[in-house]
C-alpha cells in the first residue's frame, strides 16, 4: 500500500476538528468545519454555494457530516449536519440540499435536535442511509449527559428519521408519552462513526469515551448502549463516573471498547475491489494515535487488528471508499489522501 495526496483542501483549518466527505457515482462532496460543503471530482476542489450562513463554528462546532443520498444519481440530494446558532445557544441541524452544478438548490432545514445549549463540545452527529431512512447520531454535549438515559430528549441518541426529517411511526419510542420519537436508541456519549454492514445490514456505530471507553457497538432498536451509568472510561480527573459501573443487566456492551482511548473519528466498511484481502474489514480513523484501524470482523466479533499509517502524525478525521475502490482518508492538515495498493494483487 502506498499513500498519495490526492486533494489539498486549502481553506479546511489545520486543527480542523471535523471533516468529512463521502462518495457516490463519481461525484464527491466535502465538508470543512468552518465552511459549507465542497465539491470535488478528479481531485478539484470547488466551494459550493448558497449552503446555510448560520454556521457555529467553535471548539468541536461547524459542518460535522455529509452523506449523498443513495438515490443520488436520479435526485441530487445530499444531507449535511452542522452546529447552527450562537455561543449562547446552539444545536446540531440537519438540512437537505439538491446539489446543482456547486451551487445548493431547493435547501431546507429537516431537524434541530433538542435542547438547544450553551457549550461548544460533543455533539456526535454522523448520517447514514439504510432502508429508506435516515441514522443520525448526536452526542452527549457533555454537560447534558444525564440525558442520554432519557429518550425524552436528543443528546447521547442514535435517531431515525425518515428522508424528510419527520419520525417514523415505528420508531421504539414513537408511541412513548414525552420520548422524542426520532430516537431509535439511547445511552451514546459521542458516536462519530457510522456505518451499515455490507452483508447483514446492521448499524454499527463508534464512539469516544471520556479517559477511555471508546467503544464499537451494534446498534439496535429500542436498546440501552448504558452511557453514563456503564463505561469503561473515567472522567478526565481520574475519578470514576457514576458508580464505575461496567456492566449493567438491561444496558448493551460493547462490541470493542479502547482503554486507553484511541479517538475514533469516522467508520468504513470496505467492499472495493483495490483492496481484495481487506473486503469486509472495518476501518476507523483515529485522533488519539494518528493511524487508520483496520479491524478484521467474524459475525459480531473482532478478531484482529492492525493499526496502518502509524508513521503517518496526523489525526485521521474521515474515511471513505471512493467510487473507484481506493480508500480516502482527511487528516489534520486539510489534506485528503489516497491509498492505493502497491501490488495489484494484494
Ligand atoms: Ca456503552
Amino acid at each position: 500500500m502506498s499513500v498519495e495526496c490526492w486533494l489539498t483542501i486549502h481553506r479546511c483549518r489545520i486543527h480542523s476538528r471535523h471533516s468529512k466527505c463521502a462518495g457516490r457515482l463519481g461525484r464527491r462532496v466535502c465538508c470543512e468545519q468552518a465552511s459549507t460543503a465542497s465539491a470535488f471530482d478528479s481531485g478539484e476542489h470547488q466551494p459550493l454555494e448558497d449552503g446555510p450562513d448560520d454556521v457555529f463554528v467553535k471548539d468541536n462546532a461547524g459542518m460535522l457530516d455529509i452523506a449523498v443520498h443513495p438515490d443520488f444519481a436520479t435526485n441530487a440530494w445530499i444531507y449535511y449536519c452542522f452546529v447552527a446558532g450562537s455561543s449562547d445557544l446552539n444545536t446540531m441541524v440537519i438540512e437537505r440540499a439538491r446539489l446543482a452544478g456547486v451551487r445548493l438548490v431547493e435547501r431546507e432545514r429537516i431537524f434541530a435536535a433538542l435542547p438547544w445549549f450553551h457549550n461548544s463540545i460533543v455533539y456526535g452527529c454522523r448520517i447514514v442511509f439504510r432502508d429508506s431512512h435516515l441514522f443520525v447520531s448526536t452526542g452527549d454535549r457533555w454537560d447534558l449527559r444525564h440525558l442520554a438515559q432519557s429518550p425524552g430528549s436528543h443528546p447521547g441518541k442514535i435517531m431515525r428519521l425518515r428522508e424528510d426529517g419527520t419520525a417514523p411511526d415505528d420508531n421504539p419510542y414513537a408511541q412513548l408519552p414525552g420520548a422524542a420519537a426520532e430516537v431509535w436508541a439511547i445511552g451514546t456519549q459521542n458516536p462519530q462513526g457510522l456505518a451499515v454492514h455490507p452483508v447483514s445490514g446492521d448499524l454499527w456505530e463508534h464512539e469516544h469515551g471520556p479517559l477511555g471507553g471508546d467503544e464499537i457497538n451494534i446498534i439496535r432498536a429500542g436498546r440501552n448502549y448504558g452511557w453514563p451509568v456503564v463505561t469503561f472510561g473515567k472522567e478526565y480527573s481520574g475519578a470514576t463516573i457514576g458508580e464505575g459501573l461496567t456492566f449493567k443487566e438491561g444496558m448493551e456492551q460493547p462490541v470493542r471498547s479502547y482503554v486507553p482511548s484511541i479517538a475514533p473519528s469516522d467508520m468504513l466498511f470496505y467492499t472495493g475491489s483495490a483492496f481484495p484481502g481487506w473486503r469486509g474489514n472495518l476501518f476507523l480513523g483515529a485522533l488519539a494515535k494518528t493511524h487508520l484501524a483496520r479491524l478484521v470482523i467474524e459475525g459480531e466479533t473482532v478478531i484482529a487488528e492492525e493499526q496502518l499509517l502509524a508513521e503517518n502524525g496526523r489525526r485521521v478525521r474521515l474515511v471513505e471508499q471512493g467510487p473507484d475502490g481506493f480508500i480516502y482518508i482527511g487528516v489534520d492538515d486539510g489534506r485528503i489522501l489516497r491509498l492505493v495498493p502497491t501490488n495489484p494483487a494484494h
